[in-house]
């Protein structure tokens, strides 16, 4: 039986954004002397205890938490497992920011003790085997620090340039011209004026925390020679204070706005901070530190020095905190991963606990350590934050994951918050405004250490804390905890860090190798397969009794770590795949031997491992496998039940929509164009096929410059494609079928030849803004146009109308000037072309090019792209100005109640808006709707990851990870969409191979949410032969020497409809050549009753999924890759399981998949020839490139 490999997908999505690479030549050699016999160093695996020294122990009794208070806790520490602290900043400082203000960097502050104290500290933590991690505050220090006072007064000597000063204006109302209009992270300006330089010093955080100047390389220097200090005394790395902040555009750009909604003008959103955190200098300056610790490392053979940075940014960033992409430089040793901070919430659901968990995993890449933060001294405790019944599972799994594993002081017992006043509190931020204390605080997570019941909770000889003990300390509280045997979040915790520290240290290889199942809607399964065995940890989030059967490879699991209370214990065995778990709990299961069929004789050995409780327990599990197999014999097998039509308004969800290219489906009268007519005569086609919902690229009036995508008249058909008569009757004919009719809205822009243009032109009245005019600038005597913005088919945005004597905008052709969407008249205008078509009768629309829909209202030129120079190529510039702007989702949320208001006031079926947008995932997720969920949009948008994510000699994990982009950022609410083509992408069987044309429809018919076929892909059409004489692309026609690379009309040849001269799409001479390969790729040809076609494969496709209504929506699966070429997908709908098995190799397979049914019958036909429909499937056999789809039947558990 073959061991079964979980491939975690991995995607370096990180660019390098031109960072400078200039200091490559300098890389240090790599010191691998510390490896474990394992491969792994000391840190890869370790779990880093962070002490906040003030509220840990205090060993004087003066209320503050001090070093020898710690180094009184280092047994309690060692005896935990913990093998590496970080101290947050105990360094001399005037505490304006909690440490966090360094007034001396090589000095200890007396409120925690002494220098030689630290030395103590240090010397007894590495007598234990503890790490010290010191906190190193780079980005400022305080306004007390020498520097600071030394560049105060001055300004010419040798700290003159320390800090980022700038001239400004002080009027004499004591008014202070800043500038440039940045914030700061505590609000306002992030400048400061002083009185005696007479001039403004930035701060990024408060005003007495001013920003060191990294552009001076005196400053670089010196904060190197801090680095140096404390390696040589002794620490074992550091961890790295806000380092998204250390350099700012040496130009000092105003920032752009963020146009955040409810954001004030005092307030950091609002603005945009392209020019103050993340800049490309900093990643440079990461990679110069981690040099000094590798070059301290490698001089005096020692153990590896860490650093770890703090910076809370997206992934992409987080990236590149840890190097560069290509590996030339090294970063940190690992970069925060903050996603179970920034994205996750009390009541979480499954989707959101796992891809918080799959966010991480699909952008880091293999080389890099992951880690866990669960919470830290900026965020609420865990407890607080979830729930205290959810510490210990969640412990569970940041310890089970790979890499390292973060913990704040205190999580280990599940303290909470505690209660602190404003008048109590200390958090700079928070107690300026104690009306919002209770929200902004930071105090509430930093009380005192819970250690006993006694007077301060042992945290110190009774004297006033600095801040309050929580009064849950009598309750909670380590030493009610440490109690053996005592089923506590303490003792739980304990055996996890062992557990990890022994089980995960000696097995490290292939840990990347990890998959996230959902199991049910409130249990989670992560698997995580190593060299040679499997683990699996299996969570029930939810607050009931919950009986689940998990993913189960064959064979036996021993409970390995069990969270208290719950039905399973440590030492257990499971031998099925049903598990009943209690409410929060979570197990951790190891498999014991693979499987092979449930043996007595094979388990033997295993049970004299495991004792005679385990074998007794098994005795008894036998017993009841027994009885379910003959349960199962007497059980009729009855498929799964076919469920009834959903109500109307969710007809959309489970659709699929078939894209009909009007001009290419059907010529009805010879005129070799394809039109409406010709539809309606194929329309028994989609009825035949299975399909219920068809949307037509655009059959508008139009000058046809943009096949049909630039728009003369909104409201009538053009003559290429019929009248608006013949529209009305494909509706009715359409509606008697059964089939919804979607149209194409093209709302970015008209043509030039319609008539509010040519007003327009006119300033006829009521038209002089319907279009973005500008009279552009004259330079030197020539006229320009207003900026550099750059239109989608190259050159200019702009076009000159010497009519009007004014520049015109337009994103793509000229011919297409773009409506001025900032004109309400406008906004109204096109509501009413919406208006008019649901009057019409049609279902809904597709919306075409949504991003482009707004543009500056300033016109500002739009910014290079880091690293590019040229102004005149429009992938070298930043769209900041012309794309996706906050506006644009608004609009969207307009259409979208337009559609409603229909849908509501004449109660009918949904009608449905999808929406393309080529945009960031995240950009996307917007037009779905807004953050807060309170407003919807489109009703889906396009997912395009199989057309970006997809090329040909794809490999499993690229599918994997494709589907986890996708799945892992889009909210719970929404109704996932899979588009595997369309009219502007080479077709499917030319882009991915016609080898997995069957394989990918199966794909995309299975995963939850609506499916989008492209017409042809049913049959497997692949791209025509166009030559650059006869194509029609107007982008691709104007240079016939990259016609072919450009060209979209590959793609757009006619329907194969039989083998007659052209195929049976015209009797005339067709506008596109119909595709040689028509002969032997025909409807006709597939359309043969039980033939393993493609045609007839979709069909059963389409079959499955009118089956599978009512809750298919929902996601429960997670892709996951079984062996080298094996992709498993596997859908549960209430007590059904659907597995796809999809080899993309060419190689045949054999071996196991994850089941949880006794048996599997094949409910659609495989895409070769090995299988047909109610075919039993037992263990996995695949020819090369072959798919099934498959049913559980019988009962589960084991086999
Ligand atoms: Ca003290
Ligand atoms: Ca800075
Ligand atoms: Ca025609
Ligand atoms: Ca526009």
């Amino acid at each position: 039986m073959a061991i079964l490999f979980i491939l975690l997908s991995v995607v370096v999505a990180a660019s390098v954004h031109g960072v400078n690479a200039k200091h490559s030549e300098n890389v240090v050699p790599h010191t691998a002397t510390r490896e474990n016999d394992f491969g792994i160093e000391w840190w890869e695996n370790a779990v880093f205890y962070q002490i906040y020294p003030r509220s840990f122990k205090d060993s004087n009794n003066d209320g503050i938490g001090d070093l020898k208070g710690i180094i009184e806790k280092l047994d309690f520490l060692a005896d935990t497992g913990i093998t590496a602290v970080w101290l947050s900043p105990i360094f001399k400082s005037p505490q304006v920011d909690q440490g966090y203000d360094i007034s001396d960097y090589y000095d200890v502050d007396e409120d925690y003790g002494t220098l030689e104290d630290l030395r103590e500290l240090v010397d007894e933590a590495h007598k234990r085997g503890i790490k010290i991690i010191l906190d190193f505050v780079p980005n400022h220090t305080s306004n007390q620090h020498q520097w600071f006072k030394d560049s105060v007064s001055d300004p010419t000597g040798d700290y003159g340039d320390f800090y980022v000063w700038k001239d400004c204006e002080k009027d004499d109302d004591g008014k202070v011209t800043w500038p440039n209009n940045w914030l700061s992270f505590f609000g306002g300006s992030a400048w400061q004026y002083n009185e005696v330089r007479k001039q403004c010093y930035l701060h990024q955080f408060a005003p007495a925390q001013p920003d060191l100047n990294y552009n001076n390389d005196k400053v670089v220097e010196a904060m190197k020679d801090v680095l140096k200090f404390w390696l040589k005394f002794g620490v074992d790395g550091f961890r790295c204070d806000a380092v998204l902040a250390l350099f700012e555009d040496p130009e000092f750009k105003d920032e752009p706005r963020s146009n955040t909604r409810g954001v004030t003008a005092n307030e950091y959103g609002y603005l945009d901070h392209i020019y103050t955190v993340d800049q490309p200098q900093t990643f440079d300056m990461i990679y110069q530190w981690r040099d000094v610790l590798d070059e301290f490392t490698y001089a005096n053979k020692s153990e590896t020095k860490i650093m770890m940075t703090e910076a809370y940014t997206g992934v992409e960033k987080t990236m590149l905190y840890y190097g560069l992409p290509d590996g030339s430089r090294k970063g940190a040793h690992f970069a925060f991963n903050f996603n179970f901070i920034t994205s996750l919430k009390k009541g979480f659901n499954f989707r959101e606990f796992a891809s918080t968990i799959e966010k991480w995993f699909v952008n880091v890449p293999k080389e890099y350590t992951s880690n866990w933060v669960l919470g830290n001294h900026d965020n609420r405790r865990v407890a607080t934050r979830f729930g205290p019944e959810l510490v210990d599972g969640l412990n569970m799994v940041s310890a089970f994951l790979p890499g390292v594993m973060v913990t704040y002081n205190g999580e280990e017992i599940g303290m909470e918050d505690g209660q602190v006043t404003c008048e109590e509190g200390y958090d700079p931020q928070a107690i300026k405004d104690c009306a919002t204390f209770n929200e902004t605080s930071r105090d509430f997570e930093r009380t005192p250490y819970q250690w006993d019941n006694s007077t301060n909770a042992g945290f110190n000889d009774g004297s006033q804390p600095w801040l309050p003990v929580s009064d849950k300390y009598k309750e909670v509280n380590l030493a009610a905890q440490n109690v053996a045997g005592a089923p506590s979040h303490y003792n739980l915790y304990k055996s996890l860090v062992a557990y990890k520290n022994e089980t995960f240290a000696t097995d490290f290889s292939n840990l990347d190798n990890l998959a996230v199942i959902e199991i049910s809607m409130r249990v989670v399964q992560i698997i995580r397969q190593a060299t040679y065995d499997q683990y699996i940890l299996v969570f029930n989030t939810a607050d009931g009794n919950e009986t689940v059967r998990f993913y189960y490879s064959g064979g036996y699991y021993n409970v390995e770590l069990a969270s208290n209370e719950g039905n399973y214990k440590v030492g257990d065995l499971i031998g099925n795949s049903t598990l009943s778990l209690k409410p929060y709990e979570c197990i951790v299961l190891r498999q014991v031997y693979l499987a092979g069929g449930p043996s007595v004789a094979y388990a033997l050995p295993y049970m004299f491992l495991l004792g005679l409780g385990a074998l007794m327990r098994f005795l008894n599990m036998k017993v009841l496998i027994f009885c379910s197999v003959l349960f199962t014999v007497g059980v009729a097998i009855t498929g799964y039940q076919l469920k009834g039509d959903g109500p109307n308004s969710d007809w959309w969800k489970t659709a699929v929509f078939y894209q009909i290219y009007p001009r290419s489906f059907m010529d009805s009268d010879g005129d070799g164009i394809g039109d409406i007519q010709g539809i309606i005569q194929k329309l028994h086609h989609l009825q035949d096929a299975g399909i219920t919902a068809t949307w037509l690229s655009p059959i508008f009036s139009s000058p046809q410059v943009d096949q049909g995508y630039d728009i003369s008249d909104y409201r009538n058909v053009d003559p290429d494609y019929g009248t608006l008569e013949d529209l009305k009757q494909l509706l009715d004919k359409a509606k008697e079928l059964g089939i919804k009719l979607i149209l194409d809205f093209v709302p970015n822009h008209t043509s030039d030849q319609h008539e509010w243009f040519k007003k327009s032109v006119a300033k006829e009245e009521g038209y002089e803004d319907f279009y973005v005019w500008h009279d552009g600038n004259v330079v030197n005597g020539t006229r320009q146009p207003p900026n550099n913005w750059l239109s989608e088919f190259q050159g200019p945005a702009w076009t000159f109308n010497e009519d009007r004597q004014q520049y015109y905008y337009h994103e793509f052709a000229p011919q297409q000037p773009d409506l001025n969407y900032a004109n309400p008249v406008v906004v109204e205008a096109m509501k009413d072309v919406l208006r008019y078509w649901l009057d019409f009768g049609v279902d809904g629309f597709r919306v075409d090019a949504v991003p482009h829909l707004f543009e500056d209202p300033e016109l500002r030129d739009e910014p290079l792209i880091d690293g590019c120079t040229d102004a005149t190529n429009k992938n070298c510039l930043d769209h900041i100005y012309t794309k996706g702007l906050p506006e644009t989702y608004d609009l969207i949320y307009q259409f979208r109640d337009v559609l409603d208001n229909f849908t509501e006031t004449n109660n009918v079926d949904t009608r449905v808006m999808m929406t393309e947008a080529y945009d960031s995932i995240e950009k996307q997720m917007l037009y779905y709707g807004n953050v807060e969920g309170t407003t919807n949009g489109a009703h889906f948008t396009f997912n395009f990851v199989f057309i970006s994510n997809l090329q040909r000699g794809f490999q499993v994990e690229d599918i994997v990870d494709a589907i986890k982009t996708w799945l892992s950022n889009i909210p719970t609410r929404f109704t996932s969409n899979w588009v595997l083509g369309n009219h502007d992408n080479h077709r499917v069987a030319t882009r991915l191979g016609k080898e997995n044309v069957d394989g990918l429809n199966m794909l995309t018919a299975i995963l939850p949410g609506v499916m989008v076929t492209y017409n042809g892909e049913e049959i497997g059409m692949e791209d025509g032969e166009v030559t650059c004489e006869q194509g029609h692309d107007p982008q691709a026609i104007k240079d016939c020497s990259t016609f072919d690379q450009t060209s979209r009309d590959f793609e757009r040849t006619p329907f194969q409809w039989d083998g007659s001269t052209n195929a049976g799409f015209t009797n005339g001479t067709p506008w596109l050549p119909v595709s040689t390969k028509s002969v032997e790729v025909n409807l006709a040809a597939q359309d043969s009753e039980g033939e393993p076609t493609h045609y007839n494969l979709y069909k059963e496709l389409m079959e499955f999924r009118k089956n599978f209504q009512g809750d298919f929506t929902v996601d429960t699966s997670s892709p996951i890759k079984v062996n080298e070429t094996v992709l498993q997908v596997t859908r549960r709908v209430d007590n059904d399981e659907f597995i796809l098995l999809f080899n993309v190799g060419d190689e045949e397979q054999s071996g196991d998949f994850y089941r949880t049914f006794a048996r599997y019958e094949i409910v659609v036909g495989s895409s070769g020839v090995s299988y047909k429909k109610g075919d039993p499937f037992e263990d996995l056999k695949l020819s090369g490139h072959e798919a099934v789809i498959l049913h559980g039947i019988g009962s589960n558990g084991g086999r």
